[in-house]
Order: C-alpha cells, then structure tokens, then sequence
C-alpha cells in the first residue's frame, strides 16, 4: 500500500533567513524546513569527505578507529528499535568497506541487506572535543539540554548517590554514519525533543508525519507504533495507517533538516551517508518535554500497579522506572528547571542594572529572558497540578549558589548565548562578587531560605519578576496566557 504522500518539506536558504525569523517561523509554528548554505567552513566537511564525494572511511580509522560506538543491525528488531551491537569504529569501518567491495563485484551485485550496519548516536564531540568537527548554527544554540549536560548530570539517584559516568547519557549531539540502504524506524525523538541533523555527506529522504496525526500510527490501544512504513502494515492492527498524511524530503549533502517536537519520521540512507544530529529542548518546546515525561510517568504506574500493594515505596519505583526509560524523572525535571530559572533571573538582574540603555527594556534580550522565565513557570504550574510531590532543596543563599562551579558556567554560557542570538549586549559586573551582591538584592526578602518544590518555583519566578520590576505592558495577563512576543515589556517604578 502506497503512502500518502500530500507535502514536501521547504528549502530555504540560512543565511538569508535572521535568528528571529527561524524561531517565528519554525520553532514557534513547530515546521519541519531543510536549510542550506550553514556548514561551508565545517572541518568535517574537508576532512571526512573523498573527492569524489564519498566518506572518507580511512580518516575515520586512522584517527578515531579505537572509539567504541553503538551499531544499529538495520535488519534485526528487537521491541521497536533495531538491535544495538557494540564494536570500535575500526571493525565497523572494516565491515563497510568489505560491503562496499562486495556490491561492486559483478558476482555480489544484489548485497544481503540483511546485514546492513549502521553507526548511531556517537557521542563524536564529547569523546574529541579539541578536533571542533563543526559550528552548532546558531539557529540551534539556545539548547538548555547539552548545554545543561556539560555541567550537570541529568540524573542522579538521590538514594545511592552514585555517579554515573556513562557516556550514553553524557550529551545529545551525535554522528550518524551508514552505508546506502541504512535506515532509522519510525519514531518520535527522545523527550519529544527538537532535532537537527547535517548531512557532511550523502544523501537521506526523509518521511514525517505531523503531532496531529500520530494517532493514526499507533494500534487501538495506542501502545505499539509502526515500526516500519513500507512494510506491508497490518490493517487490522493499525486501522488508521492508511489515512496518514505524510510530509517527504530529500536532503542532499551540506543540507540542514529541522525536526520539530512530537513529529514521527523514518529515515532512509539512500547513498553511503554521514551525518552529526543534535537533539535538543529550551522554552519553545519545553511543554513538549513535560507532556510526555507525564505520559511516560503514567504508563510506568499503571503497568506496576499490580505490585503496588506489595511496595514499600510506590511513588520513589515509578520514578526510578521513569528516569531508566526516559532518561530523566519529575525530580531530574524540576532541579533543571529550577537552575534555569536561577540562571535567567541572575541574567535579567545583570542586564537590566548594566544595561542604562532605556531601550533595553523593550530589546529582544529581555523579551527572550521573560519568555524563558515565564516557560519554565507554566510548566511549574502544571507539574503542581499534577500533585505529584518532587521535592529538591535548593539553597538560596548566595555563598551556597556562587560554591556551584558548574552553575556559574552555566550561567556564563547563558550568556555568551544570549549575545549570539541577539547581539552583544554590554554587561559590566565583577563575575563573582557582582553576582553575590545581586543575588542578595533579588532573594533577601524572599520568604524561604531555599526552594524545593514546583510551587515554590512558581512563586520564586513570580517574586523575582517582581523584585526586578517587570510587568508586560498594557494589563497584567493571566499566567496562562501571559507572553506575547510582540508585547512590549516595561520597567515598573
Ligand atoms: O539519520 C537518521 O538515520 C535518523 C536521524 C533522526 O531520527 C533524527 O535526527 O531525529
């Protein structure tokens, strides 16, 4: 049965397109686009790259060979995924090249592509980040969840305290590389998270179906997807294949795909290929992150309900079964939402108190810095909702913030962020001591000395905004429905 194939991904070129544009018109509107003309002065694109065009297999041996990676058996399923095996880059180049020399020998001219092998989620630049392979576009850098990752840990038992250092869980930027007839099964990205991915070489066609018709991919029960769309999908077991609508693309060398949140997309190598792909979530897709962690959180209980009279500790076993599946639970989502908010409120003290420029106010900056906040303080409320109880003490003292050196870090590449996205804006502080003063300034008359829960990071957004003297001009909106890009934001005196 053929798919029905109703929309073609846009082509746009990136450098006629601004920051501002690329967030209204794709991150906002949540699209899929293919953007061209970002990776010119990419090291990877010299050196992993032939003349003739194809991977440079031999560099990747020489230079990285000993690296151990996850390779996808493109024919062999295990549940919904293809099974994983793990080898040096060496060995896998090894197999390639003996594919490759196997498909051009007229005897083997049909290869068995049962025993395609496909190299994913290599975490290329945490494993060599002095070889700088690439630039993230900037389109892509307001990136809470890698930027997070270099200084955090994403979860940690707070029972055992152990530190894990896999280097599974390190970041999400990745290179992907296989030959022709590689695939990825469909699927929707990890936390429901953007993507971007950037082909140094070859070529991929690419099949999405947007949020809306998800449902129609899934079985009665909505518990088991497609795994595959152009295997012969049963009717019975999925009544509404036949009416997805499916959006397609082919991008070529040196092109850039856009994958918005929650879109489900099967991906096929259709030449020898290598591509790096983030994954990646800030304010815009944030709920997108919540909405499913709450999805994931209810299936986890209600498929250990039946032990739960037996359990000592209900709650604390889903939780842990949530943060093994998913990659994070509740708690790991509020710290990293209350260090955001930290980070941001920090942020907006410094530019405003610099900035004497009147004209800050209204600036881009300080609109993103609001929008960031008030993101964070929408999905506190709905984790409050929940009425799951989280709870993470977290001091607001000074002294105590300024002894984190990985949250300073993370509040200097906020920053320097925030300057590329729109502009260098001049900030004039003493780092450290500046930094303590202002967080006296902002916390001292804060009700607690620390906060722990959702609620109370309602609040502390909602005190800070106060205590910096902000409103969006004209009324007061409800929460809800308090930002509004266009809106003008005021200094209240
Ligand atoms: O390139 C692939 O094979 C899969 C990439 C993907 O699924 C993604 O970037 O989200």
């Amino acid at each position: 049965m053929g798919l029905k194939i109703e929309r073609k991904v846009e082509r746009v070129n990136g450098k006629d397109l601004s920051y501002t544009q690329f967030v209204q018109q794709y991150l906002v509107q949540n699209q899929p686009v293919i953007l061209t003309g970002l990776m010119e002065d990419w090291r990877a694109c010299k050196d992993w790259i032939l003349e003739d065009g194809k991977p440079n297999l031999q560099f990747f041996s020489t230079h990285f060979g000993n690296s151990k990676v996850q390779v996808a058996d493109c024919g062999a399923r295990e549940c919904m995924e293809q099974k994983r095996l793990e080898m040096s880059v060496s060995e896998f180049i090894e197999k390639w090249v003996q594919l490759s020399s196997s498909r051009e020998s007229i005897s083997n001219e049909v290869s068995d592509d049962k025993s395609l092998l496909y190299l994913k989620d290599w975490h290329f630049v945490k494993e060599y980040p002095e070889y700088c392979a690439y630039r993230t576009p900037l389109f892509f850098c307001d990136d809470w969840l890698n930027m997070y990752l270099d200084k955090y840990d994403m979860h940690t038992d707070p029972d055992s305290y152990q530190k894990k250092n896999e280097i599974s869980c390190s970041d999400y930027r990745f290179v992907y590389m296989g030959p022709k007839g590689t695939w990825t099964p469909l699927h929707a990205d990890v936390f429901r998270s953007y993507s971007w991915s950037a082909n140094v070489c070859g070529k991929k066609q690419w099949f999405f179906l947007s949020p809306s018709q998800h449902h129609l991919v899934f079985d009665r029960y909505m518990t088991n997807a497609v795994y595959d769309i152009f295997d012969d999908v049963s009717e019975t077991k999925f009544p509404g294949f036949k009416e997805a609508i499916w959006w397609e693309c082919t991008q070529e060398q040196n092109e850039i795909i856009f994958v918005p949140s929650g879109w489900y997309h099967q991906v096929h190598n259709q030449e020898d290929t290598i591509s790096i792909n983030h994954n990646w979530f800030n304010a815009y897709n944030l709920s997108w992150v919540w909405d499913i962690l709450l999805t994931d959180y209810k299936q986890a209980r209600d498929l250990l309900e039946d032990i739960k009279e037996i359990c000592d500790d209900f709650e604390g076993l889903c939780q842990r079964n949530l943060a093994a599946n998913t990659g994070m639970n509740f708690r790991d989502f509020l710290v990293f939402m209350m260090r955001f908010a930290f980070a941001n409120l920090f942020q907006f003290h410094h530019l405003g108190r610099s900035g004497k420029n009147p004209l800050f106010w209204s600036s881009q900056i300080a609109q993103h810095i609001v929008f960031n906040l008030q993101s964070i303080q929408r999905i506190a409320l709905k984790m409050k909702s929940v009425g799951v109880c989280t709870h993470h003490a977290f001091s607001l003292k000074p002294s105590k913030i300024l002894e984190d050196h990985s949250f300073m870090e993370l509040f200097t590449t906020l920053k320097k962020n925030y300057g590329m996205m729109h502009g260098p804006f001049e900030i004039v502080y003493e780092e450290k001591m500046g930094l303590c003063s202002d967080m006296d300034a902002i916390f001292c008359d804060f009700t607690n000395p620390s906060i722990g829960s959702s609620e109370d990071l309602v609040q502390l957004i909602d005190f800070g905004f106060e205590k910096l003297g902000f409103v969006a001009s004209k009324s007061l909106p409800s929460r809800k429905t308090r930002y509004n890009p266009e809106e003008q934001l005021m200094c209240r005196d």
